[in-house]
């Protein structure tokens, strides 16, 4: 029994360990004329992010990014961006058009929290923020020791079957011999009644 609940007791942490274990989500920024929705993003590695442009004014397109030297544009070192950003695309006439950025935060790398720029062709600018955090399993999950699994339960069950047979036999052999006493009692009452 104790080493059952033993057993139990080493596998509980590890499902609790999984069921902490992240799985990858997607989130989903629409970008509109004068804001985004939402403006602040937070996730985790191996999450994704899509920015879709919804701003249907002509000939406005936006591109979103890290704009580190603060030069207005994405193209310095450590930088990274969407790319323009249509409201529609001609896709038969232009495959390389966008309407929106899916951005798979799979490097570790990325961790950090940014403040992108979200830079219209019309010349204006808003900030946004992404917030990137590691993706933290426990990973100081008990270790699993030499007797994981069912290599104590088979010495003490048996010894736990016997001695509950023993007492059902010992619980047998009282009611026969009650019953044998009894009946013996009874035989010799009649017995004695007759005589
Ligand atoms: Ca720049
Ligand atoms: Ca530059």
């Amino acid at each position: 029994m104790r080493s059952v609940l033993l057993g139990v007791l080493l596998i509980l942490p590890i499902l609790s360990g999984v069921a902490v274990a992240h799985e990858p989500d997607t989130f989903t920024v629409i970008v509109r004329e004068d804001r985004h929705d939402p403006s602040e993003v937070s996730l985790v590695v191996n999450d994704t992010v899509q920015y879709y442009n919804v701003d249907s004014r002509e000939n406005v397109t936006h591109t979103i990014g890290l704009d580190l030297n603060g030069d207005n544009d994405f193209d310095d070192e450590g930088e990274f961006s969407s790319g323009i950003l249509h409201s529609e695309c001609d896709w038969d006439n232009d495959t390389d058009c966008r309407v929106a950025w899916i951005f798979v935060i799979n490097d570790t790398a990325l961790v950090g929290n940014y403040i992108l720029s979200d830079i219209r062709s019309d010349g204006t600018e808003i900030e946004v923020r992404l917030n990137i955090a590691a993706d933290v399993h426990i990973e100081n999950a008990p270790e699993i020791g030499e007797c994981f699994g069912d290599c104590e339960e088979e010495e003490d069950e048996p010894v736990m079957k016997q001695s509950s047979q023993t007492d059902v036999q010992k619980v047998m052999m009282l009611v026969g011999m009650t019953m044998f006493g009894g009946a013996s009692a009874l035989l010799l009452a009649m017995i004695m009644q007759r005589s």
